[in-house]
């Protein structure tokens, strides 16, 4: 069993597509340990993001990651951290295969919807920024 952090990015938020993405994730029987809704601070986001701050898109990113409110979600199950990143599809909409969450929703790759933790070792660090042990069951 592996844990891996999810969040619905705000666009996902505002597009009213909170639901249709956690559907996904349920349907293939992965468990939600956690939830919350909430908006990330610009804290948050540097630390989140700490493997991108000196990049040229980053401003932008944190712009938009901070500007209103996200789902964050802890998601388990076998293999969930490489299962949950090819349910999302490739970063770039354009090369994200249909049936993926970005391939079916997504056209800009900032506006791409969903974060998932990249490795366990990701996976680790992530929920450690999201999630007190008290709020995730199971
Ligand atoms: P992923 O979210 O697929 O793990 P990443 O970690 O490389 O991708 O980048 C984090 C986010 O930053 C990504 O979801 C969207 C944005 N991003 C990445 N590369 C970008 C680029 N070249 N231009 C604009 N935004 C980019
Ligand atoms: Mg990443």
């Amino acid at each position: 069993m592996e844990t891996t952090l999810v969040l619905i990015k705000p666009d996902g938020v505002r597009r009213n597509l909170i639901g249709a993405i956690i559907s996904r994730f349920e349907a293939k029987g992965l468990k939600i340990r956690g939830m919350k809704l909430m908006q990330m601070s610009g804290e948050l986001a540097d630390k989140h993001y700490a493997e991108h701050v000196t990049k040229g898109f980053y401003p932008e990113l944190k712009a938009f990651m901070t500007g209103s409110p996200l789902v964050a979600l802890a998601i388990a199950g076998p293999d969930a951290v490489s299962l949950v990143r090819k349910m999302m599809g490739a970063t770039k909409p354009a090369d994200s295969a249909p049936g993926t969450i970005r391939g079916d929703y997504a056209t800009i790759v900032t506006e791409n919807l969903v974060h998932g933790s990249d490795s366990p070792e990701s996976a680790a660090r992530e929920l450690a920024l999201w999630f007190t042990a008290a709020e995730l069951v199971g």
